[in-house]
């Protein structure tokens, strides 16, 4: 009987530890990502995937899940920062609020181009942010693409701040695009991505922000018709992964996963480059009504009280908004 009792529980301790052997070396992540199939983040972050298992010869493999499905993009940042989920696609702008470092790409007009965004991130400034990230849980593995934004909306071409005043605009979760549209007379309206179609479509909002690739892909274009090139947010976006996820890996697994999210990036950006031309031909040929702005120190005349606020209430943020200004 003892040695029958021996037997069992030797042989199920050889199972525990068979068990624990297998969870060491396969890892299943599960990513989260809020575009459709065919969208440039959506085909880069499958590209992800695959380097990934290639990578780390099998160790770690992800299962992707697009088009929001696990749920909104604020819901999706709490989840990797907590662990529930391990990767995700983020762009900074619903990160903003839980990590200040990050909130600064969120002040409008801050950088003047794509270009000085890349050499901002690259650099410096993009290491202040990871590491502010870093304090909530997040790891910035790589920096994705996410053009310009502009306005657009259902009533008619907004040219200089004033055409904003009364209309009902729908921005991201942050207080800094709130701040923005009411510095420009509008009623900022806070709302999910996945309902942003339906709410132009019966009205409940007139307008919305947003780049190329997504006006289109969203069909936006179809329910607001003008787009406005303001461009006045250029918000960077992550591959980001949970710290203790990517801090438990090996150093050769480590090394995998970055480098398989920083060719996902190259990959990343240049899809977005083809397809913010494909998608601005695409919504035009539609009869979208497009404007440039004439003045586009106007708007940033107007939203400047955004910047002071904010500033004036988080000065410790102000070497780092320097930092980026002054980044050649
Ligand atoms: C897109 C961005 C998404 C999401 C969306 C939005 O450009 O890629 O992550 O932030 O905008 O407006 O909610």
């Amino acid at each position: 009987m003892k040695n029958l009792k021996k037997i069992i529980l030797g042989v199920s301790a050889l199972a525990v530890a068979s068990t624990l052997s297998i969870n060491a070396i396969a890892e299943e992540w599960r990513g989260w990502n809020i575009h459709k199939p065919g969208y440039p983040n959506t085909v880069a972050m499958d590209k992800f995937a695959e380097l990934l298992k290639e990578k780390t010869g099998g160790e770690i493999t992800l299962k992707m899940f697009h088009s929001g499905v696990l749920g909104n993009q604020p819901d999706a940042i709490e989840q990797v920062r907590v662990g529930g989920l391990a990767i995700g696609n983020f762009n900074l702008g619903p990160i903003g609020p839980m990590a200040a470092e990050a909130n600064v790409v969120s002040l409008p007009f801050i950088f003047k181009d794509m270009g000085h965004m890349h050499r901002a991130l690259d650099g410096a400034a993009g290491d202040k942010i990871s590491a502010g990230m870093e304090k909530i849980g997040i790891v910035a593995l790589a920096w994705y693409d996410s053009g310009a934004r502009s306005f657009y909306n259902s009533k008619k071409p907004i040219m200089k701040p004033s055409d904003v005043k009364g209309l009902k605009v729908r921005v991201m979760n942050n207080d800094l695009y709130s701040g923005m549209i009411s510095a420009l007379g509008g009623n900022p309206s806070p709302m999910a991505f996945s309902e942003v179609f339906q709410s132009l479509k019966t009205g409940v909002v007139d307008g919305a922000e947003n780049n190329w690739p997504s006006y289109e892909s969203t069909g936006h274009f179809e329910v607001a018709k003008y787009y406005s090139l303001s461009q006045h947010l250029i918000i960077p976006e992550c591959v980001c992964i949970n710290d203790k996820v990517y801090n438990n890996l090996s150093a050769k697994n480590k090394k995998a996963v970055k480098e398989a999210a920083r060719e996902s990036a190259e990959l990343q950006r240049a899809l977005w480059e083809k397809r913010a031309i494909s998608s601005r031909d695409k919504v035009m040929k539609a009869g979208v009504k497009f404007n440039e702005i004439p003045n586009k120190q106007a708007f940033m005349d107007a939203m400047k009280p955004v910047h002071t606020k904010y500033l004036s209430a988080n000065p410790d943020l102000v070497p780092l908004v320097n930092l980026i200004k002054n980044t050649k």
